[in-house]
């Protein structure tokens, strides 16, 4: 079928960046400049078309990845905005996996920002192109410069401006185009209008001096066009833009432009470096496949509307009218209303009800949708995010996206028990969207956990409970997800026999517990020859040992890293039942778990503190009194900033008492790391804790 937009001409874009560093500003200009709005809504007036949940408004801050399309200069461009704060990470994640190429933000003030770190890295970890803009070039200490060079030195990547500003703070006025060596200026009047000049005589040495430094960089890139760089000094416009997105979309070269978005300056040719710079979907590797089970083809599938259907469910999202509305990164072949496709993930048959394409909150319908294209799709009841949705006939599955454990737990009920059953929808409906918030049944409290990235996640997905799904409840308080793990190997046996009239109960397990490397979850391993425990029995002594992990031994808390190896064992012809091989295994388990030098593990997280100089003693000292460990200290302009290490459960409140120690000047930011063994005497007062509230079985 014909395509609207030809492959070639389409975009899949995302703008990513620490907190607050104006990714919405961007988008909303973007869609402003590509005649997708035809008013502004600024961030802080709670109205930026792409922050319209209501969470978003009230507090200026992205929460969930919108998704919008637009054209610019006859190119299709879909652009994701992700939120910045480390508790919305998945949004990050979920993104970086679909796309083609992303806006690396920074602020001309604040530079590489620890956020910014973590959000490059991840954009690594999938190989996504990228070009830069450094934002806020009208703020004071705006230092455009500085902050290319941190961009080279603390992400190591070759950033290679491809503008440079005219003035800085309320002196900024427009930028130096380094390709058409011409200098333009935006008008604050009238928004649109650009006023392109001659580069005025006194900034002429400069620009002549980065304008080297571009063509430099082209040049190394090419050996024919270093030749000509080394007998002429200079290249076409032409050759600079070919060499410069082929190494773009090779990550050679991260090209930098700048602006300031809020002052409507700098962006339009933010968007023609999207164009012309990021790679279209068929100028990306070829998918393949995680495993090909079987599958005569090789499994990969090329980016053609011809080839068989292929496409990743990256979200979902519980729309008020809609219904479940799972969006999808299309990479191969084309896909209509009323089809029927493969989830190769659950390996389940589903019908595509309506395909829509998504402008934030708004959507159109569409017939079908081709190769390269993000759409939303109604009807995929079962798909969850990260599976792959492909042709029935051509099954393939792609690699899933990687998401964090949640660390921070509260128990919930609602305010009102006519409500249980609602609350519960309600959490499932939540859960289903985002796979880093969960939702857990406590047997022994008869309570409901609610586990996220952190007290914010966890307070919208409150919030949004009472707002979107008309459930008030009341939490607990925030609790650290711990695990409990062994440290020493043990052997031994267990014998489930029991005797009172009737038929009896026979089960005899032998079983070895070991460690495994921090991260490796569970293994179960039957060692078990010459049939002394039947084949059909050991699935029922596997669930026996997982029904004791869930809820752990030593103090009630999920236990892993272990490898469990069912060794020996027998059985009674008349007397082994599931039933008994299942209670075997847990007891076993149980009772060897307890005899290994039990531990529990805390989730540590990787704190980073931001502070001026005269609150540097009192922030290191909170650091310290909080089990932490400080890693590096370093100056980052006109601040502090310190690293460290500190568990979790230490963190609680620490916003509150970092602002009132610096007077509101410090602030922090935390993620997940790995989790390390709980000290001692600890572990003690948590183990006591846990009995008195009758937590533990
Ligand atoms: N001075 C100045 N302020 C800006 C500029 N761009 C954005 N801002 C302001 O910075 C604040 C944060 O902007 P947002 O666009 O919400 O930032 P964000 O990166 O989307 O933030 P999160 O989604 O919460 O991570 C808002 O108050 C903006 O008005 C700029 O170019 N100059
Ligand atoms: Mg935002």
């Amino acid at each position: 079928m014909a395509r609207a937009t030809p492959i070639s001409k389409i975009r899949n874009i995302g703008i990513m960046a620490h907190i607050d560093a104006g990714k919405t500003t961007v988008s909303e200009r973007i869609m402003f400049y590509a005649g997708k709005t035809h008013k502004l809504g600024e961030v802080h007036d709670g109205a930026a078309t792409m922050d319209f949940m209501a969470q978003e408004q009230e507090r200026g801050i992205t929460i969930q990845s919108a998704a919008t399309t637009l054209t610019w200069k006859d190119h299709m461009v879909t652009l994701i905005d992700t939120p910045g704060h480390v508790d919305f990470t998945v949004e990050v994640e979920r993104s970086l996996r679909v796309l083609d190429g992303a806006v690396a933000l920074f602020c001309a003030v604040g530079g590489v920002q620890p956020q910014t770190e973590k959000v490059w890295m991840q954009s690594e970890k999938y190989a996504v192109p990228k070009i830069a803009f450094i934002n806020k070039m009208d703020r004071i200490g705006a230092d455009y410069y500085g902050v290319v060079a941190e961009i080279q030195n603390e992400l190591g990547c070759n950033a290679v401006p491809v503008v440079i500003p005219i003035g800085r703070a309320d002196a900024f006025q427009g930028i130096i185009s380094l390709i058409s060596m011409k200098a333009v200026y935006f008008d604050d009047a009238d928004r649109r209008t650009l006023r392109v000049e001659d580069i005025p005589p006194e900034r002429l040495a400069g620009a002549k001096k980065w304008r080297a430094n571009l063509v430099e960089k082209c040049a190394e890139q090419d050996d024919v066009l270093m030749e000509k760089f080394f007998d002429t000094g200079d290249l076409s416009e032409t050759e600079i833009w070919t060499i410069l997105r082929q190494a773009t979309i090779a990550r050679k070269i991260v090209p930098v432009f700048c602006g300031a978005a809020f002052k409507n300056k700098g962006v339009q040719h933010l968007l023609d470096g999207i164009v012309n710079l990021l790679p279209a979907p068929n100028e990306i590797p070829p998918i393949i496949a995680a495993e090909t089970d079987g599958d005569e083809e090789p499994g990969r599938r090329e980016p053609t509307d011809e080839a068989p259907f292929s496409g990743m469910a990256f979200k979902i999202v519980a729309d008020k009218h809609a219904g479940k509305l799972t969006y999808i990164r299309i990479y191969s072949g084309t896909l209509l209303t009323g089809q029927n496709v493969l989830n190769s993930t659950l390996n389940k048959s589903q019908r595509i009800g309506r395909i829509l394409r998504m402008h934030a909150s708004h959507s159109e319908n569409l017939e079908m949708a081709q190769t390269g294209d993000i759409v939303a799709v109604v009807g995929l009841a079962h798909t969850r995010t990260g599976d792959t949705i492909c042709d029935e006939d051509h099954p393939i599955q792609l690699t899933s996206i990687e998401f964090p454990a949640p660390v921070v737990s509260i128990s919930i009920a609602p305010n009102s028990k006519m409500d249980n059953e609602k609350l519960s929808a309600a959490l499932y409906k939540l859960a289903d969207e985002d796979p880093t918030f969960t939702v857990s049944f406590d047997q022994e409290t008869s309570e409901t956990i609610i586990s996220g990235m952190g007290e914010l996640h966890l307070e919208v997905i409150v919030d949004r409970l009472k707002r979107e799904f008309g459930v008030s409840a009341k939490v607990g308080r925030p609790e650290v997800a711990y695990r409990e793990t062994a440290t020493t190997l043990v052997e031994g046996q267990y014998k489930h026999i029991k005797q009172s009239g009737g038929r009896g109960q026979y089960a005899h397990v032998c079983m070895r517990l070991e460690r495994l490397k921090p991260g490796d979850g569970f293994e179960f391993v039957n060692e078990v020859v010459g049939g002394r425990i039947p084949t059909n029995f050991i699935p029922a002594v596997r669930k026996g040992v997982v029904r004791a992990m869930t809820s752990g031994p030593y103090a009630g808390y999920p236990v892993v890293d272990m490898r469990v190896v069912l060794t020996d064992g027998s059985y009674h012809d008349v007397d082994s039942s599931d039933f008994a091989f299942q209670e075997a295994g847990r007891a076993c388990f149980k009772e060897l778990f307890l005899k290994a030098s039990p531990i529990l593990l805390e989730p540590v997280m990787s704190v980073e503190v931001m502070t001026p100089e005269d609150f540097m003693g009192a922030s290191t000292g909170s650091i310290c009194q909080r089990r932490g460990r400080i890693e590096t200290m370093e100056d980052k302009g006109a601040y502090k900033l310190i690293e460290g290490m500190v568990p979790l459960s230490e963190m609680f409140g620490y916003a509150t008492s970092l602002r009132s120690m610096s007077q509101g000047r410090a602030t922090f930011t935390m993620q997940f790391e790995h989790y390390e063994a709980v000290p001692f005497f600890l572990t003690e007062q948590i183990i006591k804790a846990r009995r008195d509230a009758n937590k533990i079985r």
